[in-house]
């Protein structure tokens, strides 16, 4: 599908659209932005990369990170009997759809100037129940794509840096681009772009103490994307969606965090679904063992009407 579509620079293709958006480019009341670039042919060629039956679950523990960061609170589980108890049922309160490894949605995130993806008005997404733009459109469609891993962290410490994780590292597209060359794999249209800076794993070494000295410091620092040229980057390549181990997907400071500014030109601008806190840890070690740094990506979103995020739900096969 990318083939036919406009580069980059030819956006945005409707009148009075912010610059560098996709709108329209889907078709009117689109719900569904890059996730587009992925059509049956993608699918089943990204089936055909399942050649060992390992499997990579991508979604970590719900209740991290713990304490929990950007105004979110900590999900409560409860598990109560039921019948005699013979049957345990259970709940969660204060469950954030977005707390721990999640997919930004289309509602999650607005241009100031221009409003959310294809022109939706506040009024449009912020009422609950199913709508313009909720997770139900992802979550009715299920994404089945070709995951490439971009393991930043070790391409990196081959080069002799040596990342902080906690910390602002820009990763654009040239190293991205020198990444894959690295690991001699091409990036396609209708990709799932996976990128490892290693934030989840160094989170995981912390102790409780230090967990809660990082909360309340402010937003987490963390090496991520960053810069002006990665939504064309992205856009020229069809990359269907791109997600990372890390707090917001973009490089951020700590205290302060990221500007955010690639949540809007990728979300509002282009359509593009954001994966953040991705456990890639494993998958990475697999795939640098084999070699092999492409798989079977499958992910369900929650079918929540009008949700602006949700558990990602992934799984990487290869
Ligand atoms: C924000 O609210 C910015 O959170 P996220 O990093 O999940 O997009």
């Amino acid at each position: 599908m990318a083939g036919a579509l406009p580069q980059f620079a030819e956006l945005p293709v409707h009148k009075g659209a912010p610059p560098g958006s996709s709108w329209g480019v889907f078709g009117e009341g689109d719900e569904l932005g890059t996730l587009n670039f992925i059509g049956p042919e993608q699918v089943r060629a990204a089936a055909e990369l399942v050649r060992t039956g390992r499997v990579f679950a991508l979604n970590w523990d719900v209740a991290l990170p713990a304490p929990p960061f950007f105004m979110r609170q900590a999900p409560n589980h409860t598990i109560f009997e039921k019948f005699d108890g013979v049957v345990l049922d259970d709940w969660l309160d204060s469950f954030y759809l977005q707390g721990s490894t999640q997919w930004d949605g289309l509602r999650h995130f607005s241009d100031a100037e221009y409003g959310w993806y294809s022109g939706a008005t506040h009024a449009d997404v912020s009422t609950t129940g199913p709508g313009r733009l909720g997770i139900e459109h992802f979550a009715r469609r299920g994404i089945a794509a070709r995951g490439v891993l971009l393991d930043v962290v070790r391409a990196l410490e081959r080069e002799g840096v040596e990342l902080d994780p906690f910390d602002f590292f820009p990763i654009g597209p040239e190293l991205l681009e020198r990444v894959a060359e690295v690991q001699g794999i091409e990036l396609r249209a209708g990709d799932v772009l996976l990128v490892r800076t290693g934030w989840v794993e160094a989170y995981e070494r912390l102790n409780q103490g230090e967990r809660e000295q990082l909360a309340a410091a402010g937003r987490p620092g963390s090496p991520g994307l960053y810069g002006e040229e990665l939504p064309a980057f992205l856009w020229n390549r069809g990359i269907a969606a791109v997600a990372a181990d890390n707090p917001a997907l973009e490089a951020a400071h700590p205290g302060t965090g990221s500007d955010l500014s690639l949540h809007k030109a990728l979300l509002a601008r282009l359509g593009m679904p954001l994966g953040e806190l991705w456990v890639l840890g494993p998958l990475a070690a697999d795939c640098a063992g084999d070699g092999v740094y492409e798989c079977f990506l499958t992910s369900a979103p929650l079918n929540v009407g009008g949700g602006a995020g949700s558990p990602a739900n992934a799984l990487a096969v290869k």
